[in-house]
């Protein structure tokens, strides 16, 4: 079985033991109470690539939560060009999965110049982010494919926890959401086979927030995975500009939010109408799941499962995608 189909599908189940033992017990870590102690009223959130997604999507999820400002930036800004200074110094989230990655670790000499308390957020625990961030919270996930997938969704529920638990916030809905994960994986499977993918060449996800992040991690995964034009926007500003590339050969990933159900269903018609497939992610979609921003970390898993199939569908392997490497080490 290929290695990236194996780390997607493992979601279905490892998704259960992996919030009831690690998940759960955040809260007893002495990063928990260090991340309580130091949270200022402005934090960064750095990364590159998918761990740049990932850090967008937390960001917005601490600002919702936390009520604080945060600010997400590309490692590869941080190492290389001015980070606007904060108001006082405070805690910088740094993102690299493989832990290795140059422009997150330069991020990190640069933060920590700057007095900024960081925090190194990786799977690997002899990477030198995990040795020279102040606080390193390593995840333990095994994966060894190049795309990241199941470790962006369990970082992503994880992150989103702890900030419900500093915010003082029932968590109730995480187990709610990660009970319904293999139903979840399995409609997402069911929806995307059942779409003609030789006969679409045109990727576009939409969501707005947190689920903008999602989104863009979407795009990116179906990029590396199967090579496919694929794009991301805010949804309402697909309409201004971006559209004009709708034809038939287009599927549309729409992300659901509270409050948007006639936009969206107005917005889904013009699409279709210009030939467009639409899928709806959400309360009453085309693949059901909670309109809560909590939700997050389960909406990646439809794009991981469509950039698999596509790849599939075009004799591509997912393994191994041309020209990408697992750390990008300039
Ligand atoms: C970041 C990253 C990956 C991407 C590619 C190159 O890696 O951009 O997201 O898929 O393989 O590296 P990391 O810093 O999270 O290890």
């Amino acid at each position: 079985m290929s290695k990236t189909l194996k780390e997607i599908t493992d979601q279905k189940n490892e998704l259960k033991e992996f919030f009831g033992n690690f998940v759960l017990n955040l809260e007893k870590t002495e990063i928990f109470s260090e991340i309580q102690k130091n949270l200022t009223d402005e934090v960064l959130f750095v990364g590159c690539g998918s761990s740049y997604n990932l850090a967008l999507t937390i960001s917005n999820y601490f600002e919702r939560v936390l009520k604080i400002r945060t600010k997400a930036i590309p490692a590869g800004e941080v190492a290389f060009q001015k980070v606007p200074d904060l108001k006082e110094k405070g805690l910088a989230f740094l993102f690299s999965r493989t832990g290795n990655t140059t422009e997150v670790l330069l991020a990190n000499d640069v933060l920590k110049r700057q007095n900024h308390r960081t925090i190194g957020i990786t799977i690997e625990e002899e990477s030198r982010l995990a040795k020279e961030s102040d606080l390193p919270l390593v995840f333990p996930v095994r994966e060894e494919a190049i795309v990241m997938t199941k470790s962006f969704s369990m970082i992503l529920l994880s992150l989103m926890f702890l900030a419900d638990k500093i915010a003082g916030n029932s968590t109730e809905r995480f187990s709610e959401l990660v009970g319904y994960s293999p139903e979840f994986f399995d409609i997402s499977w069911k929806v995307i086979e059942k779409i003609d993918l030789k006969e679409h060449d045109h990727f576009v996800f939409l969501g707005m927030s947190e689920f903008f992040g999602v989104s863009l991690e979407s795009a990116l995964k179906c990029i590396e995975m199967s090579l496919t034009f694929s794009e991301a926007y805010s949804t309402l500003e697909y309409r201004h500009g971006p559209k004009a590339l709708v034809k038939k050969g287009t599927l549309v990933f729409m992300q659901k939010v509270s409050g948007m159900d006639e936009q969206e269903k107005r917005l889904r018609k013009e699409l279709e109408s210009l030939g467009a497939t639409v899928l709806e992610v959400g309360e009453g979609g085309d693949i059901p799941v909670s309109n809560d921003w909590r939700s997050a970390f389960l909406r990646t898993v439809p794009a991981q499962i469509l950039g698999y199939q596509k790849a599939i569908s075009r004799g591509i392997s997912p393994d191994k995608p041309p020209h990408l490497e697992k750390t990008v080490v300039l």
